[in-house]
C-alpha cells in the first residue's frame, strides 16, 4: 500500500493497485480552475476514485511511502475503522427534504447515486414500502462520478415515505440492512417522510 503523509501528521494508507489501475487518481494542486484553497489541502492532495477519504484523500501531502498493510497503519486504523474503505453503492434524495410539506400534484424527486469506477445501472424509489419505480439518470460524466437522477411522482394529500436504492453496472444492488458508519461505511437506504397537502 502507499502510506500517505501530511503535514499535520495525518497518514492514509492507501492499497497501491487503486493508484495504478488507470483510475483518475490525482495529485490535486487545483479545484474549479484555480489553486487548492488552503482548507481543501493547499498545495496538494490526493484524490482517489472508490476509497472514503479516510483511507486515500491526504490533504497537505509531505509524502507517500510504498510499504504494507502488514508494516504500516494509517491515522483512523488504530481508531476502530477498517484499514480498507471502498466506497459502498448508494444513493440519496435531496428534494423534497426530509419532513418537508408539499403541494399535492406531481411532486418532483431528485437526488444522486454512485457506485465509484462501476458506474450506477439503475436508481429506484418506493413510496411506503410499494413496488420499486425507476428513476430516470442524467448521464454519468464518469463512473467516477455521482450520478444525478430524479422521478416525478403524482401524489394526493398524505403523509409518505419514500426510499430510495441504486444498482450499479454489474447489477450488485446497494445493502438493505442498515450499518453505522464505523467501521466501513453505511448501508440502508436513505428515507424521507413528505407531507402532502392539498
Ligand atoms: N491531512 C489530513 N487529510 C485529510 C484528513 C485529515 O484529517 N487530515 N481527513 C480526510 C477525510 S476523512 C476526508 S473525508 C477528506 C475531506 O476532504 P475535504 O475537507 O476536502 O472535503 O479529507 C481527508 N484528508
Ligand atoms: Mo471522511
Amino acid at each position: 500500500m502507499v502510506l500517505s503523509r501530511s503535514a499535520d501528521g495525518w497518514t492514509a494508507g492507501t492499497p497501491l493497485e487503486v493508484l495504478t489501475d488507470n483510475r483518475d487518481a490525482l495529485l490535486a494542486v487545483g479545484m474549479n480552475g484555480e489553486p487548492l484553497p488552503l482548507e481543501h489541502g493547499f498545495p496538494v492532495r490526493l484524490v482517489v476514485p472508490g476509497l472514503y477519504g479516510y483511507v486515500s484523500a491526504t490533504k497537505w501531502v509531505t509524502e507517500l511511502k510504498v510499504t504494507r498493510f502488514a508494516d504500516d497503519v494509517g491515522y483512523w486504523t488504530p481508531r476502530g475503522w477498517s484499514e480498507r474503505g471502498p466506497i459502498k453503492t448508494s444513493s440519496r434524495i435531496d428534494v423534497p427534504r426530509d419532513g418537508r410539506s408539499v403541494p399535492a400534484g406531481t411532486v418532483a424527486f431528485g437526488g444522486v447515486a454512485w457506485a465509484q469506477h462501476t458506474g450506477i445501472g439503475r436508481v429506484e424509489l418506493r413510496v411506503n414500502r410499494g413496488p420499486w419505480q425507476q428513476a430516470e439518470l442524467a448521464p454519468g460524466i464518469s463512473t467516477d462520478t455521482w450520478y444525478q437522477w430524479k422521478l416525478e411522482l403524482p401524489l394526493t394529500r398524505g403523509q409518505y415515505e419514500v426510499q430510495v436504492r441504486a444498482t450499479d453496472l454489474n447489477g450488485a444492488a446497494q445493502v438493505e440492512d442498515s450499518a453505522p458508519v464505523v467501521p466501513s461505511g453505511a448501508t440502508g437506504f436513505h428515507t424521507v417522510r413528505v407531507d402532502v397537502k392539498s
